[in-house]
Formats: structure tokens, sequence, C-alpha cells
């Protein structure tokens, strides 16, 4: 039997998905699970990924925004994007159970921060408003410690206490291009700033937009797979569009493809954000293939073997 459907390319990025941090966090809350028992209270969504979520809500997590959510006696897992300070110091107060899913590699912005501040320097934080690993990170140090820059107007505007005595530390999910832009200006205007030892935006934000930048220029369309709030998903449309993509959208998962839509293609790219399960990778792909006649090419542009150790409370 000859096939009547349309030919279609699929080029899959790689690395794409969970990454160290993601699947580390969410194992703690599974451990957590059968250590202590249902229910354990998750404060913020352990990592931006309705799916995750709702599986383990049926494992016994229950998803609270704030610590005040939770009771005093049953375990609090934080979420992989980290907390201010006043967050653990308040659990202990409380005499809780807690056990801190934050990426390693959040947590380390967290420890040059405050190296920067006991050296006695002035800190700007690149990142986006609100997002909850600026909350974090801003909160590991008091209140006017770190200056928040978004954009090169913020790199343009601002004004140092003293230029000799400035440092940088970044979100770990960024624009890898958006933030060197960012980089440049504020180097050029002050070149004493100190800036990390090496890079903070994470090697995961940086293979998974590497991989769809190599993907996107032969692409119709690239779909990410990811949550409107993943902040490193949302990166990857963005970057597929800006290396040449026509089209590129965000979808949690194939039921989100509006088929009409798509038109006439031959070659779609397809990716995932840091959070989204390899499942509903496998998901899209299905659906395309009850639709086209499909060819899988990958685009690999590195290969990754970082795992975390879990905490002790968990291991
Ligand atoms: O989507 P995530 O949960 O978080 P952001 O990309 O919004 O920061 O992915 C895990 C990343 C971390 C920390
Ligand atoms: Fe950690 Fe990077 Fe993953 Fe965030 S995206 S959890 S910083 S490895």
């Amino acid at each position: 039997m000859t096939s009547t459907r349309p030919k279609l390319t699929i080029r899959l990025a790689a690395p794409r998905g969970f990454c160290a941090g993601v699947d580390r966090a969410i194992q703690i809350v599974e451990r957590a699970l059968e250590r202590f028992g249902a229910p354990v209270y998750v404060r913020h969504e352990i990592v931006h990924n309705r799916h995750v979520v709702e599986r383990l809500e049926q494992m016994g997590a229950i998803f609270v925004e704030e610590l005040d959510e939770c009771p005093d006696d049953r375990p609090v897992v934080f979420s992989a994007h980290g907390v201010p300070k006043q967050v653990p110091a308040e659990a202990q107060r409380r005499n809780m159970i807690y056990v801190d899913a934050t990426c390693p590699l959040v947590s380390k912005v967290h420890v040059e921060a405050q190296r920067h501040e006991d050296n006695g320097d002035e800190i700007l934080l690149i990142g986006h408003a609100g997002h909850p690993e600026v909350i974090g990170t801003m909160g590991q140090l008091p209140e006017g410690s770190m200056t928040l820059i978004e954009t090169i107007e913020d790199a343009q505007a601002f004004q140092p206490k003293d230029e000799n005595r400035l440092a940088f530390v970044t979100q770990t999910t960024l624009s890898v291009d958006d933030t060197s832009a960012i980089v440049d200006v504020l180097q050029a205007r002050f070149p004493g700033m100190k800036a990390p030892h090496k890079e903070d935006i994470c090697y995961a934000t940086t293979n998974r937009q590497a991989a769809v930048k190599a993907l996107a220029p032969h692409s119709d369309i690239v779909f990410v797979i990811g949550a409107p709030n993943s902040s490193n998903s949302v990166r990857l449309v963005e970057v597929a569009l800006r290396a040449g993509a026509p089209r590129a959208q965000l979808v949690s998962c194939a039921a989100d493809v509006d088929w009409d839509e798509l038109g006439p293609v031959e070659t779609v790219g397809i990716t995932a954000g840091a959070s989204a399960p390899e499942d509903l990778v496998q998901g899209l792909i299905e659906a395309f293939k009850e639709r086209f006649d499909v060819t899988q090419e990958d685009v690999r542009v590195t290969d990754e073997d970082i795992v975390f150790k879990l905490p002790r409370a968990v291991a």
C-alpha cells in the first residue's frame, strides 16, 4: 500500500528537554513522597510544567505558592528555581522538615552574589523581573543590594555608586545572545566590572539554544514544547525565530497544535524546554505521523552527561 499522506521531515533538536537540575528536582519530590508519605508540600511548581506538576499531584504532592500555606508538620520541598533566604529560615523557625530542590547551578549564582556582597561590590543581576529565580537570587541579600538589569536600555541608564566596585550575576535561563549584548554595554561603560568566573547561563540553556539555532534555518516551522511561564522554553521560541525559522510556536503538548493553521510544511523542527518531559515530544511526533509520511532526523550539537547528586535528606 502506498501512502497518500504528504511527506514531512521532522528535525529533532538534541539536546532538548529535561536537564540535570529538573531531573534532580522531580526525583526529590518523588523520594520525599516515598520517605515521608503523602502529602508532601511543594513551594511553587517544582519545575514550570503542568504535566510534571499534575503527575506529582496524583502521587500526593500539594503545590502552594508560599510557605504560610503549608502546615508545620508536613515536609516541604522548595522548587528548582531557588528561594529567598528568609524561606528556609522561616521553615527552620517553624521546625519544619524541608528539602531544597534549588538547582545547584542556581545555588552557585547565589554563592557568587554573596561573595560580591562580602567584597563590598555593588551587584547587578541580569534577568527578568518577577521570575521566581530572580526573586530567589535577589532574596539572598538584603533588600536594595542588587539592581535588576532587564534590557540594553537598563544597562545604558544604570548609574553605579562606584564604577570600580561593580560586579554582575545573571539568571540561568536567559537568551545567550541578548545577555551578551547587555554585558557588552555594561563592560564598555564599566571596564573594571567583575564578571562570573564561568557563565551564569547554565549549560542546559546554552545547549538547547545552540541546538534550536542549528535546526531553525532549515525548518518551515519550529515547535517548542514547554510552558508559557518557563523562561528557558520561551527563549527557545525567540532564538528559533531569530535564527531564521519563518515560524516558531510554544506548545504544551500535541493537543495544542492547530492542524488547520499549520498549512503546507515540508520540514518541521521540534525541541523541548528543560522542564518538558520527553513523552510529550514523542506524543507530538506521533501526532505528525498520523497526518504525514514522516522522516526523522536528529540535529545534535553536543552531548550532555551532567548528573547532580540528591540532597542527603532524600538520597
Ligand atoms: O521551565 P523551568 O522550570 O524554569 P525557567 O526556565 O522558567 O527558569 O526549567 C528549569 C529551570 C530552572 C531553574
Ligand atoms: Fe539548573 Fe539550568 Fe536546568 Fe535551570 S535549566 S534547573 S539552572 S540545569
